[in-house]
């Protein structure tokens, strides 16, 4: 019994020895300690040992699984603190390494075009008005003095969602709107994204945005319109900027007109820039017909007002000096990030 022990410890140790993995050495441990192991195999042959050797038998299995239990438990400490080592260093974070670069975005130049033409308008007390993107014929067109069948109606040929639902041509719906809600005097701005059944090309995209302008109080005059015009003209393209109003024709104004600015590239002699004309068609304009303020229920009698629209995308292309408007809806972040 005794060699036979001695053969068993003999074994085990062999075994742990040649463990080099956890998982090895969990399997000495039930191979021999285990509930089918080879030591309480031995213990369970005990009942055919003489009565007067069991006792010493006995201490002689407690020995031999105390020494393999000791060395088994130091071995599969040492793999272990091995195993947490080799985890150590490869977790290891170099401090010295330089910080990894955050890449942050910014305002796309028709947002920034926007927000100065807003804050322009904010200075001189104007409120920010959005309106929804989607309208109703009456607050796109009918309500602007554009009546059903008008051939105005195929300069702004839109999206139909279904019957008299559509996709806005004009944020002008923002503005009817307001007037509707009865609150006079209205200084107020609409800018915003509107759509159109255009072709793409350099200078048209069926989606472009526009700010609007409205004001109506009592004795507006067209001398309301020039003198804040002119004075926003000087704030966005410089003091020195000069103006010049052309007739043009619009349903819901009367008069209208089309405003230029003097060229702010070569100073109004003329260049590439401007075409040779030393003036750039910036905006339109006019007074608000007496039928749109009758419409949303305003005395053309006893109220006037004035209103003007620009594209958004024209003065950021102007301000920019960017000649294809397509660049500004690819979202190329190489061009984007010059502005
Ligand atoms: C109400 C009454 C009048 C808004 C106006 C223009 C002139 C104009 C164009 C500029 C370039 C549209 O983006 S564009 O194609 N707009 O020329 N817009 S007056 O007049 C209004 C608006 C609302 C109630």
């Amino acid at each position: 019994m005794k060699e036979k022990l001695l053969k068993i410890k003999e074994d085990a140790l062999k075994q742990i020895e040649g463990s080099d993995a956890l998982e090895m050495l969990n399997d000495v441990r039930i191979n021999f300690l285990g509930k089918k192991g080879a030591l309480t195999a031995v213990l369970k042959s005990m009942k055919d040992v003489a009565p007067e050797d069991r006792p010493k038998v006995g201490q002689l299995v407690n020995e031999t699984r105390a020494e393999i239990e000791k060395v088994l438990d130091d071995a599969m400490k040492k793999m272990e603190r091995i195993k947490r080592e080799a985890q150590m260093k490869m977790e290891v974070i170099d401090v010295t390494l330089p910080a990894r670069k955050n890449n942050v975005g910014h305002r796309h130049p028709n947002f920034i075009a926007m927000e100065e033409v807003e804050r322009i308008f904010i200075g001189m007390g104007y409120e920010v008005v959005e309106g929804p993107e989607i309208e109703t014929d009456y607050y796109n067109f009918e309500a602007l003095n554009i009546p059903a069948d008008h051939p105005a109606k195929d300069e702004q040929d839109t999206f139909y969602i279904h019957g008299d639902i559509l996709l806005r041509t004009q944020t002008s719906g923002t503005q009817v709107h307001v007037m509707e809600r009865g609150k006079l005097p209205i200084r107020m701005i609409a800018p915003g994204r509107v759509f159109r059944s255009d072709e793409v090309d350099a200078t048209h995209s069926p989606s472009f945005h526009q700010i609007e302008g409205l004001v109506i109080d009592k004795r507006i005059t067209f001398a309301d319109l020039k003198g804040t015009l002119a004075e926003f003209a000087k704030e966005l393209f410089g003091a020195s900027t000069r103006v010049k109003f052309r007739p043009h024709h619009f349903n819901f104004t009367e008069p209208s007109a089309e405003m230029d600015v003097s060229c702010f590239k070569c100073g109004g002699t003329g260049c590439r820039f401007c075409k040779g004309s030393g003036w750039i068609e910036i905006l339109g304009c006019g007074m608000v017909h007496p039928n749109v303020l009758r419409m949303s229920n305003i005395d053309p009698e006893e109220y006037t007002g004035f209103a003007f629209g620009m594209g958004l995308e024209r003065i950021a292309l102007l301000k920019y000096e960017i000649d294809d408007m397509r660049l500004l809806y690819e979202n190329d972040i190489r061009f984007l990030k010059q502005f």
